[in-house]
């Protein structure tokens, strides 16, 4: 049995990935040619205090949970290749969100089973006192049964439990039958997948992304009283296609992938993934009839960041894991041997006017080595020569004028920069622009984490973009900050610490 690799890749964690594909054959496994020839361990662009898996593939958050005293976090994971397909569930452990230990794979797929050709994403709930995943499995089917219509037609997506069989997560027993076996009847559906419940009193509710050709992509709703049995409602939310037309139904937002909904201050909250990127969107649920109004929305990440997922820390805040994805050519990290990273956990708050909030987790502030702060004045720019690519930046930003901008240079050479610009009311930051978030800010600041490849972003405590440079040399690199317009301003720095001394993450 084949799976076009091509396509799958496309459709379901590949989105921006060009190139280099390849026919990935289920039977042997096999990854004939992709190169894996460096060490992941001495390449200076992998992350050090961002997750990943010590070689190989990883996408989408999956499960995360806090349990019996330790944050856990399940990850979607090729474990043969450093590229996307055949899905398991890598699994890692933190005290503190920060420093991890990589944990045996929790899931694999069956074969024969409902996953044989992959256990893709979902979420982890905790039943009668039992940690249990619900998530998406596919397998081969016959074109009247696929729920992937991307013109390839060959993959059943169903929706499946497992318990955990021991405190530390660590072994999980598979429902053999689906507990959702199908779509709902009648509904032809662009995609059918990534479980995300919640309880409501004694019963369960759970959202599916889903969508419909021409009519636009959508979250389906379900009810439960034992999360095994499952009863098919409505729509909680709907969207519209961008007008394209593309083969892969996320291309045209007749696809939405990893729905999140939650509770949070007061309000409900509906994160989605389509169209290569996170929409968030806040507003009213009315619990007698289970309809979500959204009225407020925006993008969660404005760069490199995709399919994320929340959880409920025990001191009640809401976190937020995503995927950061890689940007350069399929065979360029196929051959690094490593390939994607969870962002930095991210704190999700509302403000009074609905907006989403967004800031990374205080526990992140640990990694830190000795502040340096810094006054700067306008139009003298202050650099910082690297000597390691970790760093975290924290600049004041004069909110009645003026333009703040941070640049990295790599030999001498302008390799990455963003620019606030309060005059003109503009972020820009390679080539994304996005307006400046309203006044008041939670958080009048930029704040940048440096890590290898990554840059993660945070703007005025509510824009976020993670961007991917890879053209960083440790020693060779300085980073500049510089202000024009009649202003002033602080900056504070830290070299940040690695959470392991071999680059693996253990
Ligand atoms: N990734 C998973 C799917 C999900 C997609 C497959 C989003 O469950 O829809 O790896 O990146």
């Amino acid at each position: 049995m084949e799976l076009d690799r091509r396509s799958m890749l496309k459709i379901l964690g590949g989105g921006a990935v060009t190139g280099f594909l390849q026919t990935w054959t289920k039977q042997n496994r096999g990854y004939a040619d992709v190169a894996t020839s460096s060490d992941p361990s001495l390449d200076p662009l992998r992350p050090e205090y961002h997750l990943l898996p010590q070689h190989n593939w990883m996408n989408d958050p999956n499960g995360p949970i806090w349990w019996k005293g330790k944050y856990h976090l399940f990850y979607q994971l090729n474990p043969h290749a450093a590229v996307w397909g055949d899905m398991h569930w890598g699994h890692a452990t933190s005290a503190d969100m920060v420093h991890w230990h990589h944990e045996p794979v929790a899931l694999a797929p069956t074969p024969g089973g409902p996953d044989s050709e992959g256990c893709f994403s979902g979420s982890a709930v905790v039943m009668d006192g039992v940690p249990t995943f619900i998530y998406t499995g596919v397998q081969n089917a016959p074109p009247n049964l696929v729920t992937i219509r991307d013109g390839n037609d060959k993959l059943h997506e169903t929706q499946l439990l497992a318990t955990a069989e021991d405190d530390s997560l660590l072994r999980w027993k598979k429902l053999p039958e689906p507990v959702i076996a199908a779509p709902p009847e009648g509904m032809v559906v662009t995609g059918f997948r990534d479980p995300c419940p919640w309880r409501e009193g004694d019963t369960w509710y759970m959202g599916v992304g889903s969508g419909e050709r021409v009519k636009g992509g959508c979250v389906l709703l379900y009810r439960s009283l034992d999360l095994r049995h499952w009863e098919y409602l409505h729509k909680l939310a709907e969207g519209k296609p961008n007008g394209k037309v593309a083969a892969n139904p996320c291309d045209s937002g007749e696809m939405w992938e990893c729905p999140d909904f939650f509770k949070l201050d007061g309000r409900h909250c509906l994160l989605y993934s389509t169209e290569d990127k996170v929409i968030w969107t806040t507003g009213d649920y009315d619990t007698k009839e289970h309809r979500y109004t959204a009225k407020r929305e925006g993008i969660l990440d404005h760069g490199a960041y995709y399919a994320p997922k929340s959880f409920l820390a025990p001191d009640g805040r809401r976190i937020l894991w995503g995927w950061i994805r890689e940007t350069r050519p399929e065979r360029e990290f196929a051959a690094a041997g490593w390939s994607g990273a969870m962002a930095l956990p991210r704190v999700l708050t509302i403000g009074s006017k609905g907006q989403l909030q967004i800031n990374p987790a205080v526990e992140v502030e640990k990694l830190r080595g000795s502040v340096e702060h810094v006054t700067l004045k306008a139009n003298q720019p202050y650099q910082i020569k690297l000597d390691t690519l970790r760093r975290e930046l924290n600049l004041a930003i004069a909110l009645s004028k003026g333009i703040s901008t941070v640049r990295l240079l790599s030999s001498g050479k302008k390799v990455w920069e963003i620019t606030i610009d309060v005059s003109g009311n503009i972020v820009r930051c390679g080539e994304k622009e996005f307006p400046l978030p309203s006044l008041p800010w939670p958080r009048p600041n930029l704040r940048m984490f440096l890590d290898g490849s990554i840059i993660e972003s945070f703007i005025g405590g509510r824009e976020a973009i993670t961007s991917r440079v890879y053209d960083l040399k440790p020693g060779a690199t300085q980073l500049e900050i510089g202000l024009t317009g009649e202003h002033s301003g602080t900056l504070s720095h830290w070299p940040l610490n690695a959470i392991s001394t071999d680059r693996l993450t253990t």
